[in-house]
């Protein structure tokens, strides 16, 4: 076979691999990808303690999240995910559902986002700033 062959053949298999990693591969890593699981989870702003509980979730990039919180206390809480955009608040004594999709593979830090006063728990102060937790989502994306 020319030579010439050869390399026009070599160079279109390179580059049919450039485009098939483009297009199906990285796309799913940047872009996100969608399991088609909702998980239900459940934080608790725990009454007087200036603490979600839990303060850790392990879910599956990909999830749509489902999440319940709960405000045991009799003043308002709220919980922002800005890694997920979600800002909402948790008013006193009340329940809130809410969804969002963990599209991408890391962690979704979550905080208070409600100015709540602070306190002492047994013998420890805690305050608005300790109400912090984070939602980590597994990578379903082989990297190598
Ligand atoms: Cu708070």
């Amino acid at each position: 076979m020319n030579k010439y062959v050869i390399l026009i053949i070599l160079a279109a298999v390179i580059i049919g691999a450039g485009v098939v990693y483009r297009g199906v591969i990285q796309d799913d890593a940047a872009k996100g990808i969608d399991t088609g699981v909702v998980r239900e989870l459940t934080v608790i702003a725990k009454k007087n303690e200036w603490r979600f509980v839990p303060e850790e979730f392990e879910v599956n990039q990909g999830d749509t999240i489902k999440m319940t919180a709960i405000n045991e206390d009799d003043y308002d809480h709220g919980i922002a995910i800005e890694a997920a955009g979600v800002s909402q608040k948790m008013p006193a004594n009340s329940t809130v559902t809410f969804e969002f999709k963990v599209t991408k593979a890391g962690d979704y830090p979550f905080y208070c986002s409600v100015p709540c006063g602070e306190g002492e728990v047994n013998g420890v102060h805690r305050g608005h700033v300790d109400m912090i937790g984070v939602i980590h989502a597994r990578s379903l994306v082989e990297t190598e």
